[in-house]
């Protein structure tokens, strides 16, 4: 159902953008300052991402849908959403979790890939080494070696969306079990959704159903997050030359893996960890804001805290926050974490360095999934792929199925700066 549906959709996309393309392609929509082309290209317009925007003051909109109004959603139904602009009604979303459940079997030769991996591999590492090994499935790859039509581009991206997708919580969950020897590896269950099954081949204890929610809204919070930011660009970007989903997906997740972007959720429960051992508990708020101005005058970031895009509390941490309230509310680690929020922007805002003082969405989940048992922090980023990756296969079929071309911006030289500096008159350079 849901391939009928983009059958029936991308037709008025592709038509949509060629006509945008064709009466308005010379219009200017950014400039870009010497400033910007040394500072990571900080909010410059040169990209399109039609799967979700980031609205400095708004926070993450799924294809027009505040994330908020999202959290009671199932990740299937935001990935649906992600790949077509529309929720789906019962029978497209079951439709769906039957072609994700007849796909999630992982080939037999991953398990032995990851089995003969150093014992001390990161878990990014693992995660992303099965999804690259399984590069030899891409649909995409065998059509395109037959010589398939650009039109069909995206059949195949979807293809390999839905093998890929189906397989992650398996491998996340085996992932979890072998690196951390919690023992075998659990069989997923016909029955569940994708978020629980997962939540259930991690085999924790769950009598209340608790940790699966906290799953499902994990998956949901942090599936897309517009184009821009290091793992959906670099997916981007790699998928932009052709290379498959398989390859596009593993280069968007070693970005993940950076300490400034998804391993900043393991580095910011580290550092509530070492608050509450620091002060045998929750400590007072003069405590706290002293501690937080050493970690800054140290020189280092408080983690959690701050972002390249939003001027606001984030959303997600909002959601997470409402989760821990209801699920945890006596929970030390959760109440340090709701402490923080009122300390740590003040102490930001004092310093005046961070554009953005206000809590990320990593500032709070540690604290969730520590509650639950989950304390082994090197694994949270392969949560946050498992999710991610809906958002960057989404847009990679996007991309196939309106015929985005291989990414080329132009690089300048400091020579060429400077050359540009000195033809200026003192008007442009002011
Ligand atoms: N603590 C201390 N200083 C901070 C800070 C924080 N949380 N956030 C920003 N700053 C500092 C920067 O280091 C920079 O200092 P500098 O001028 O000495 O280099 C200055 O404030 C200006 O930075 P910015 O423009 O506000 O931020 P940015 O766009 O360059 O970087 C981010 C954004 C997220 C990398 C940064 O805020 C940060 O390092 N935060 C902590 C790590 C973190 O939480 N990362 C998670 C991001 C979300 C995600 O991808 N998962």
């Amino acid at each position: 159902m849901l391939k009928k549906r983009l059958e029936e959709l991308i037709p008025k996309w592709r038509e949509e953008i060629s006509s945008i393309n064709k009466e308005h392609g010379n219009h200017v929509i950014s400039e870009v300052t010497i400033g910007q082309a040394y500072g990571g290209m900080r909010g410059v317009k040169g990209m399109i991402c039609d799967t979700s925007d980031v609205p400095p003051d708004k926070g993450l909109i799924i294809r027009g849908i505040p994330v908020a109004k999202l959290a009671d959603r199932l990740p299937e139904e935001v990935l649906y959403l992600l790949l077509t602009g529309e929720l789906p009604d019962e029978k497209a979303l079951h439709s769906l979790q039957k072609e994700l459940q007849a796909r999630s079997k992982v080939p037999a030769y991953v398990w032995k890939v990851l089995e003969s991996m150093p014992k001390d591999s990161h878990p990014m590492v693992m995660f992303d080494t099965a999804i690259l090994v399984m590069e030899k499935e891409s649909l995409f790859r065998q059509h395109y070696d037959e010589g398939m039509k650009k039109s069909d581009y995206w059949i195949w991206a979807l293809e390999d969306t839905l093998n890929l997708v189906a397989k992650l919580p398996a491998i996340g969950a085996a992932v979890y079990r072998m690196r951390f020897k919690k023992g075998p590896r659990i069989p997923s269950k016909k029955n569940l959704d994708w978020a629980s099954n997962y939540a259930h081949m991690l085999g924790f204890k769950d009598k209340t159903g608790e940790f699966a929610n906290l799953m499902k809204l994990y998956m949901v919070l942090h599936s897309d997050h517009e184009g821009g930011n290091v793992s959906a660009h670099t997916c981007h970007c790699v998928g932009s030359a052709l290379s498959d989903p398989y390859y596009a997906v593993s280069a968007g997740l070693n970005g993940l893996a950076g300490p400034l972007h998804g391993l900043a959720n393991q580095e910011c429960l580290n550092w509530l960890l070492m608050v509450i051992e620091k002060f045998k508990g929750v400590p007072s708020d003069e405590d706290l804001r002293k501690f937080s101005w050493d970690t800054l005058n140290s020189g280092k970031v408080i983690p959690g805290y701050g972002h390249a895009v939003l001027r606001i509390t984030d959303p997600r941490f909002d959601a997470f926050r409402a989760f821990g309230r209801r699920v945890m509310p006596e929970d030390p680690v959760f109440q340090l974490m709701d402490k923080v929020f009122e300390i740590v922007p003040k102490v930001l805002l004092e310093q005046g360095k961070a554009k953005d003082p206000w809590p990320n969405v990593d500032a709070a989940s540690g604290s969730l999934l520590y509650h639950f048992g989950m304390k082994e922090f090197s694994y949270y980023t392969v949560l946050f792929s498992i999710s991610r990756a809906m958002g960057m296969c989404s847009q990679l079929v996007v991309n196939r199925a309106v015929g985005t071309p291989i990414e080329r911006p132009k690089s300048v030289t400091t020579a060429w700066i400077k050359s540009q500096i000195a033809k200026a008159t003192p008007a442009q350079m002011a």
